[in-house]
Order: structure tokens, then C-alpha cells, then sequence
């Protein structure tokens, strides 16, 4: 009578591990369809990669970005600006927009990990910025 009863108290504690083991191979699953859904490379939130050039500055003067980042300024002046890489009379060659009218904007991407300088041909005694990617 008493080896019956101890049978009958075991089953319940057999089907809750199976039960247990169910639940935990289909949180598995999930876990590792969802990180399947992550993996595609999401591309970076807009706001992060804008530069504005307003009273003869860029805004903001230093960015920080994920490689592969395509950074945009934007000539929020009333007068032309250029977007040059390098430091002040010593552009470094990497990229070089040429003249950006009022509203004109000009766009980089940036490949390569690294801190990039760069300023305004016409401005270069006051106007620099920097990219630093990551
Ligand atoms: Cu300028």
C-alpha cells in the first residue's frame, strides 16, 4: 500500500518535468528565431548623422558613428561652406564637397573606423569639425 501510493506521487512530478522540458525547448526555439530576426543589419536611426553649418559652424562640431554611417550636412548659412577632410590648409585628400550653397547639402560615407577631421576651405580659420567612427 505504502510503495503505491509513493507511484502514484511520482507521476505528477514526471509529467511536470516533461512539461518543464516542453516549455524550455520552446523558449529555445523562440530565443533563437528572434535573434535570427536580428541579425540583418538595421540601418542607423536618422538624426544621429546630421550635420548642420549654421553662423559659421558645424552643428554639432563633433559626431560620433557606427562604420558604414553615411553623415549629412546641411548649409543652414546664408553663404557657401565646403565639407573638406584634414585640418585647416592641409586637406588630407579622404573627401572634399566643393561648394554647398545656402540649403545644399552633401553626404560622406564613412567606411572605415577612425577619428576624420575636417573644415571649410573658405572658413578655415574658425570653421572644423570632427568624425569620429567606431
Ligand atoms: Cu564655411
Amino acid at each position: 500500500m505504502k510503495l503505491n501510493n509513493e507511484k502514484f506521487k511520482r507521476l505528477p512530478a514526471i509529467s511536470s518535468i516533461i512539461l518543464f522540458l516542453l516549455i524550455f525547448i520552446t523558449a529555445g526555439c523562440s530565443k533563437s528565431s528572434s535573434s535570427y530576426n536580428n541579425n540583418p543589419v538595421t540601418p542607423p536611426s536618422s538624426g544621429s548623422n546630421q550635420v548642420n553649418m549654421q553662423n559659421t559652424s558645424y552643428s554639432p562640431q563633433s559626431l560620433t558613428i557606427s562604420k558604414g554611417t553615411t553623415v549629412t550636412w546641411t548649409n543652414k548659412d546664408p553663404y557657401n561652406h565646403t565639407v573638406t577632410s584634414g585640418t585647416p590648409g592641409h586637406p588630407s585628400g579622404l573627401f572634399d564637397s566643393g561648394n554647398i550653397a545656402a540649403n545644399g547639402t552633401y553626404s560622406y560615407t564613412f567606411d572605415s573606423t577612425g577619428t576624420f577631421s575636417y573644415y571649410c576651405k573658405i572658413h578655415l580659420a574658425s570653421m572644423t569639425g570632427t568624425i569620429i567612427v567606431k
